[in-house]
């Protein structure tokens, strides 16, 4: 069993599986002057992205987790935006279908939306999320997957849609996952602990970055949005 048991119901890749020093070596956080959010290390997913060796491995694994399992997932959702990049790869290799859990603004149909939620990062507005009416239903096993686990909001979202649609959970999973925002455990507690068999698995813990993983840019102090303009006169 790759993975080691952090909290009730909340597991860790071992930091000794190749995935979990594969992710290690290829992960970049920027620091808020560095990044889109003011969080104290923004975690970039693009770093895991263009290593096609990573998005490979990541692929490999979880499609040899869910290949193993018996029932077997029905269906991969993933969340709007980044849970994007890791489940169609997964999906199609299931032969199963990937299922968009989207902001209540971008998605078509008739839709079922979730309470509305925060993140790390605070938006103008709390977000709800939404799932297509009948996309999943009784009998559907499913698996959420999305980039980070931090607060935890964003993946209650998805378990309320689940839950309303009458479908079962099979796991959620997180690329990376921020321990000190102890998403897990909140979401085991909340709601009259409902959700408390939900399992949670994450590839990697953030207490496993360094510094050596910072991306910013060293004793650079100009704007960090550069126009055309201003990169063309350079050249
Ligand atoms: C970002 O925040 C990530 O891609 C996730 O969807 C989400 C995780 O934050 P949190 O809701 O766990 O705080 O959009
Ligand atoms: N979403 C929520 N918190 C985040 C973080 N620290 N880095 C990247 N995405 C996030």
């Amino acid at each position: 069993m790759p993975f080691k048991e952090v909290s009730p119901n909340s597991f860790l890749l071992d930091d000794s599986h190749a995935l979990s020093q594969l992710l290690k070596k290829s992960y970049r956080w920027y620091s808020p002057v560095f990044s889109p959010r003011n969080v104290p290390r923004f975690a970039d997913v693009s770093s895991i992205t263009e290593s096609p060796e990573t998005l490979k491995a990541i692929r490999d694994f979880l499609v040899q987790r869910y290949r193993a399992m018996s029932p077997a997932p029905t269906h991969i959702l993933g969340f709007d935006a980044r849970g994007f990049l890791f489940g169609p790869m997964i999906a199609v290799e299931l032969e199963i279908p990937f299922v968009l859990m989207r902001k209540a603004d971008k998605n078509a149909g008739l839709l079922i939306r979730s309470e509305p939620y925060e993140k790390e990062y605070k938006e103008a507005a709390p977000e709800v999320m939404t799932i297509r009416y009948g996309s999943i239903g009784k009998g559907s096993r499913v698996v959420l997957i999305d980039d980070v686990l931090a607060t935890g909001g964003t993946a209650l979202s998805g378990l309320q849609l689940v839950e309303a649609s009458d479908a079962v959970v099979v796991e959620m999973v997180s690329i990376l996952s921020i321990p000190f925002l102890k998403a897990a455990e909140k979401i085991h507690s909340t709601a009259n602990s409902r959700y408390k068999d939900i399992k949670f698995i994450s590839l990697l813990s953030d207490d496993a970055l360094t510094e050596e993983n910072c991306g910013d840019s060293k004793n650079y102090t100009g704007p960090r949005v550069l126009s055309c303009g201003d990169v063309l006169a350079e050249h």
